[in-house]
């Protein structure tokens, strides 16, 4: 993809890997592009994808000895880059499952809280520095971050840099599965060919719906959930997925 992230296509599952590991994989220029360039047009085929970081560690966050030569226009346009990024991923229909090892750091934590499934191994630890370092985040953390474990406990962690690990995350909500060692990539694998293999439609709804009724009034979001339901009625995937729960076989899905 570029020279900071590879991608390897098996089947319906993308692999995209960061690859800096000399740099703890700090998102710099050609990182952040690399993300782009998959995720505003994912190669056709692919159903879901599955992201982790080369050499022991997710990602150590902004790429620091770039970030010191921005201006605040800079950091602006800059930080609306990854909120771009981050809502393509979270909402662009693709499923994301991560694998989280080492740091889990800044902008690595606000690209893991873009993807759909976060699987951390015990070596992970999620931690927002910015306070030392005299910034803020701004990869869209307070959105995401805040929502998952309540912006009570994001400036605790933020005041103090404490760093959580993997099953402190788990408790948390910073990471779905807390597995051993050397398990992530096999069950990110296992979890992304099942996602795949979902009725295509029914995924986009569950990407494209719940994060928008977390957004909206009550009544609003029951309304809109009954709408996205007889949406999800008229397709295809529907059609085959009851067929074959009533025939008692697997159903099978057009990609
Ligand atoms: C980096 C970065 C980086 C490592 N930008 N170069 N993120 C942070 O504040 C985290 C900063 N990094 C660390 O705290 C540590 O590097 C780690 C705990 C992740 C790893 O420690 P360690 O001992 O394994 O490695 P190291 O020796 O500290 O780092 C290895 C190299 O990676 C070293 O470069 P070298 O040329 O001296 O070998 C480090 O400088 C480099 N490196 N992390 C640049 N982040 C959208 S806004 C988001 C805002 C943020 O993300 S703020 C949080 C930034």
């Amino acid at each position: 993809m570029t020279d900071a992230t590879r991608l390897e296509i098996d089947g319906p599952v993308a692999i995209l890997r960061f690859t800096r590991p000399d740099k703890r994989n700090a998102v710099n220029e050609a990182l952040l592009s690399g993300l782009e360039r998959f995720f505003l047009a994912p190669p056709d085929g692919v159903a879901a994808v599955v992201l982790l970081g080369e050499g022991g560690h997710f990602s150590a966050g902004l790429d620091l000895s770039e970030h010191k030569e921005r201006s605040a226009e800079e950091t602006v346009y800059h930080s609306q880059r990854w909120h771009r990024l981050t809502d393509q991923m979270e909402f662009g229909g693709l499923p994301v499952v991560c694998v989280l090892t080492g740091a889990v750091i800044g902008g690595g934590l606000e690209i893991a809280t873009a993807c759909h499934v976060r699987i951390a191994e015990p070596s992970a630890r999620f931690q927002l520095p910015e306070g030392r370092r005299g910034i803020f985040v701004g990869g869209g953390a307070t959105v995401r971050v805040g929502r998952l474990i309540g912006p009570d406990r994001m400036r605790e962690m933020m005041l103090t840099g404490r760093s959580y690990d993997a099953d402190q995350g788990l408790a948390l909500g910073l990471c779905h599965y807390a597995v051993g060692e050397g398990e992530g990539l096999p069950l990110a694998l296992d979890l992304a060919v099942k996602v795949a293999e979902n009725a295509p439609f029914s995924n986009y709804l569950m990407i494209q719906a719940l994060s928008r009724i977390d957004d909206m009034a009550r009544s609003d979001g029951l309304f809109t959930e009954s709408l996205a339901a007889a949406m999800s009625q008229t397709t295809e995937g529907s059609a085959e997925g009851l067929r074959a729960f009533l025939e008692k076989r697997p159903p099978k899905f057009r990609k």
